[in-house]
Order: structure tokens, then sequence, then C-alpha cells
């Protein structure tokens, strides 16, 4: 089941504010979703993630399948029980992480032959593998299985040639992906995933193709693989708005706070990312006025929090009210450098709660935007204070 709903259209870019039912409840977009490989996100428990405001969040089939594998998952009806996240979950199909796998595996027409990296097994993934292990999993958005074109191989970029063949075989799996999910009768929502390389043509065959299988949602795969900057973009300005006006549009694996405003500005629903997590475990914070190295010795006496406009858990406290508006707080950058020297645990906790409340918040803020028409302002607004410097 997948229900979208436009609510809003920015009349200077391709922005949109719409309105996502899925089965397992309604996301407002354009959202930010947060990673969850292996059935958690790292270090943040589902309740923290509920009162950030995550509406969905991702998991992943090469990763639970290898571990805890599907029997376990099967037997608490699916992943939402298991990991106790009760809100939608979107699942990667494995071909991206497979893909990741390199020299370990080895694709082919039927699907990808590949060492278990947990054991040694030899292992089968296929469209129609794919489908079966995310029909166990009951996620609420499925990934076709894909082949993500790689931007260049032993430095020497993707030809034409070969991004025209790869695309083509990603349409063949998004058909047999299609079918078994039908086949299977899974009751959730099959995306499709747009490939093409760097070629702009080539993504819109790809498109085209897949706009014509008629899939409740797209998704926008291949790009954030390497390539330089100014690539990204290119596509992300290209791919999005050509996709059918009436269908979420989802970038995967994109990117930074200003890329998901140029992504929303180009016409993208939804992204999902592992900077937030996985940056805040290497201790750099995302705030209003730039990204923050707390490890940095400047913060060993700093008082303020993170980010003084900030309400999330770790800026504010449980009063969740932001230190600029006269709230008590909250933890300071002082603490917070203390416990990354110290290797401690709450550490990265905390800064994975404000990153990912940054991300939230900042698709709120957006979406609040679009809703009142003030998008362009708020894009000129965001982008001088991240211009700033903390
Ligand atoms: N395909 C799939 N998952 C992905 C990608 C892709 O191309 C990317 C590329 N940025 C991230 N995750 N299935
Ligand atoms: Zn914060």
């Amino acid at each position: 089941m997948l229900h979208f709903e436009l609510l809003a259209t920015d009349p200077h870019s391709h922005a949109r504010r719409a309105r996502l039912t899925l089965n397992h409840g309604v996301v407002e977009t354009p959202i930010f979703m947060p990673v969850g490989t292996y059935g958690t996100v790292k270090g943040v428990m589902p309740r923290s993630l509920a009162e950030m405001g995550a509406q969905i969040i991702l998991g992943n089939t090469f990763h639970l399948w290898m571990r805890p594998g599907l029997d376990v998952v099967k037997g608490f009806g699916g992943l939402h029980a298991f990991e106790q996240w009760h809100k939608p979950i979107l699942t990667d199909s494995g071909g991206f992480q497979v893909w990741s796998l390199g020299a370990m595996r080895k694709i082919t027409e039927e699907g990808v032959h590949f060492a278990s990296p947990v054991n040694g097994d030899k292992l089968f993934l296929s469209p129609e593998v794919s489908m079966q292990i995310q029909t166990a999993l009951n996620s609420d958005i499925v990934m076709q299985l894909d082949e993500c074109t790689p931007y260049e191989t032993a430095g020497v970029p993707t030809s034409e040639d070969e991004a025209r063949k790869s695309m083509q075989m990603s349409l063949r799996w998004a058909r047999r992906s299609q079918e078994e999910f039908a086949r299977l009768a899974n009751p959730n929502a099959l995306f499709g995933i747009v490939q093409g390389g760097m070629y702009e043509h080539l993504r819109e065959e790809s498109l085209g193709a897949l706009a014509a299988m008629d899939f409740p949602g797209y998704a926008i795969g291949g790009v954030s693989v390497g390539e330089p900057k100014e690539e990204m973009l290119r596509i992300m300005a290209h791919t999005p708005h050509r996709l059918p006006a009436h269908k979420p549009r989802y970038l995967m694996g994109v990117g930074t706070p200003e890329d998901l405003v140029q992504g929303v500005a180009s016409g993208v629903d939804m992204f999902d990312c592992v900077m937030p997590t996985r940056n805040a475990r290497n201790g750099t914070l995302f705030t209003r006025y730039g990204d923050l190295k707390i490890r940095n010795a400047r913060h060993r006496e700093d008082h303020q929090p993170l980010d003084p406009s900030c309400t999330c858990h770790t800026c504010a406290g449980s009063a969740g009210v932001s230190w600029n508006d006269g709230g008590r707080g909250g933890f300071s950058r002082a603490y917070l450098h203390h416990l990354d020297r110290c290797g401690e645990m709450l550490g990265p906790m905390l800064a994975s709660i404000h990153n990912l409340h940054y991300y939230l918040n900042l698709m709120q803020e957006v979406r609040d935007a679009l809703q009142a028409g003030s998008f362009a302002a708020l894009r000129a607004q965001f982008q001088a204070d991240r211009a700033r410097g903390v």
C-alpha cells in the first residue's frame, strides 16, 4: 500500500511538499530517513528517533540476511517487531552493498554470486531472492535489485557503452523484481531505481522505461559513488523532475545538508545518508552556522551547547527549549569534547542525536517553508547561515 498526495509546489523550483501514506504510517515529505543498516540506527534508541521526529528509517536486505538471518526476523513477523520501530521502514535491495564487496563478488545476468563476509559461505542474490528477503522483513518500501554503475574502475571512468549495458540490466532486474513482488503478494510498495551513470540520455532511457512499468515510487541510484561534486549536481539537476510528478522520488545515499536543500529544489522527496550518524561517531557535528569538530582543543572550556538554536536532547536537555530561547540546556561543548577524549560511548550517542535532529529539523523547516510559499527565502538564509561558520 502506498498513497502519495501533493500538498504544495514551489513556483520557482521543482520543490514540492507531499504526504506519503504507507502500511505503518504517514510520512511528510521532503524527508530525511536515518540509516539503520543492521536493524539499528547506530547508538540511537527508537524512542529517541521518534522524539526527534524521525518518520521512516532504513534497513538493509544484505546485512540482515547475513545476520541475524531471515529465520530469526521471520519469527518476529518482520523487522518492525524485531527492532522495535513501529513506524515505516524502507529496505535497500542489497545490490549496492554486494557491489561494495568488490573482488569478493561476481555479477551476472541471473544475479550476484558472492562469498559471505561473515563466514565465507557461497551465496547468490538475485532480484527474486531480494524480493523474498524484503517480503520477510515486511518493509513498507521495498527497493528493486539494481546494479549501481560505478563512476570509475581502477581510475578509468565508466564508458557510455558500459553504463548503457549496466542500466539495461538494471531494467531487466526491475521487471523481475516487479514480477516476484507480485507473485509473493507483498502488501507493501516496490520502488524502481534509475541508473545510467553520468550520461543524461541514459538516465532518460532508464526513467522512461521504469515509468512505463508504473512503479508506485522511484529512486535515483548511481550518484554519490565517487564522482566529482559537479557531476553529482549535474545528475541531481537533470533527473528528479523528469520522473512522474504524482509519485515519490528518492535520491539514494545523498548527502550533505547543502545537497539535501539542493535536492529538494531539484524535485526530490526522500533522502538517506550515513553522514549524520557516521560523522557523529567521528566527532563532526552539523550546526546552523556550519560544521564543528568536537575534537578541537578550542572546545575544552566552552559552556555553549553544540548549536545554541537547536532543540535536540543533546543541546536543550529534556526541556526541549533552545539555549537562545532561554532554555537551561543541555550538554556543553566542553563535556562532549571530554567524552570524545575519553572514548566514552555517550559521546557518539549524544552526537548522533544532535546530527540526526539537525537533518530532520532542516527537512521540517523545508516543509514549513514550502507550505508557507517561502522556500526561496529559506534557501537563501540557509546558505548564508551555513557559510557564516561556527
Ligand atoms: N542502488 C541501491 N542502493 C544505493 C545506491 C544505488 O545506486 C546508492 C548510490 N548512491 C546508495 N544506495 N540499490
Ligand atoms: Zn542539538
